[in-house]
């Protein structure tokens, strides 16, 4: 095993050198500013048409906004938030039997990201699920602690009718049929992340997870409510987002990024460790179905001016989803490898 599960609950003094990031990769916390106008939008709106825009301006300039009145209860959270808390909590031995560092793998408990493929580690442990359709993968789901399967079947639940929502209004923001989106991604696979970062001894010298894009269409993430994290790059900026209680946040993946034909844009973000609390974020992923055929949408292009054209080539998620893992997660951005001659 090249690193070991962080979620010990040992308080490291030092980072251990596996840890250690040379000098020009590091997070540089102090040169991170405070994103002002970060956009929040109140998913509950009937104005429909300024929803529209709303979406349509945070996609193209920030491939990140963050959703109020989202429709998933206060209680589903609460109780997702304290089942991952209980999990991580867990003696080791009870964890280990989850454990693989198989990327393929799921469900699976595993360290930094791709243990196999990567030459230094990142600081987190995380529980990785598939939660779509539910009653296929319920069974093979952790059975402790023991609420853990219906908790998260709610959560899983509640997260993909908000995800379904986000997709039509981003259609629509796009001057698309409202399921466009639906239509061309399939029968949408849902993964989880459920992520544990603990207080780490030294923040300036590691991440949580290096800056890296999502490989799937939609991200819907529920962030810790009072310990920061995330940061995106904007402009070749890094900006903090920082929690809101009611807020999920939502972020363009790769997909949609090529769907949209670059108009819409799959973001580079990370997360950052501190010293004195462990931080927890569960990442719900829309994933298409593998056999779904990406390209860039036609309406988008084709009645455009001569020289318009896809960037990107037709490729299946399948094909996508094996080269964005065979990779280290902060290499070019993957759909680099699929631009058009
Ligand atoms: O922990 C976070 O805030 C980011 C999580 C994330 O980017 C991921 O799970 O892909």
């Amino acid at each position: 095993m090249a690193a070991k599960l962080l979620s010990t609950g040992f308080r490291h003094s030092t980072l251990p050198e596996n840890y250690v990031r040379p000098l020009s990769d590091r997070p540089r916390l102090s040169q991170v500013s405070q994103l002002e106008d970060f956009p929040l939008i109140d998913i509950s709106s009937t104005d429909r048409s300024r929803l529209v825009q709303k979406i349509h301006q945070a996609c193209a300039r920030f491939g990140f906004f963050q959703v109020i009145n989202h429709g998933v209860s206060k209680a589903t959270i609460d109780e997702m938030v304290s089942v991952a808390h209980e999990f991580f909590g867990m003696p080791m031995d009870e964890k280990m039997k989850l454990y693989s560092d198989d990327p393929t793998k799921t469900p699976r408990l595993s360290t930094s990201f791709n243990v196999k493929e990567e030459e230094v580690n990142n600081w987190r442990d995380y529980l990785r699920l598939h939660c779509y359709p539910i009653d296929k993968y319920v069974h093979e789901w952790p059975s402790n602690p023991p609420s853990f399967k219906e908790v998260v079947s709610k959560y899983s639940r509640e997260i993909r009718e908000l995800g379904l929502k986000i997709e039509e209004l981003i259609s629509e923001s796009l001057g698309l049929e409202k399921d466009y989106m639906k239509k061309v991604l399939g029968e949408q696979g849902q993964h989880m992340a459920v992520n544990y970062y603990p207080p780490c001894p030294e923040p300036e010298l590691t991440y949580g997870l290096p800056a890296h894009t999502d490989p799937n269409a939609l991200t819907i993430l529920l962030q810790d409510a009072t310990v920061c994290g995330l940061q995106i790059l904007i402009d070749g900026h890094w900006f903090a987002v920082n929690p809101r209680p009611d807020a999920f946040v939502i972020n363009i993946g790769d997909q949609l990024q090529a769907l949209s034909n670059g108009v819409y844009k799959s973001v580079w973000h990370r997360a950052v460790t501190n010293t004195e609390n462990p931080r927890l974020s569960i990442a719900s992923f829309m994933c298409p179905d593998n056999g779904a055929v990406i390209s860039p949408a036609k309406p988008l292009w084709e009645a455009k001016e001569e020289e318009a054209k896809p960037i990107y080539r037709d490729y299946t998620y399948a094909e996508y989803y094996k080269k964005f893992w065979s990779r280290n997660l902060d290499q070019e951005h993957c759909l680099e490898n699929f631009l058009n001659d």
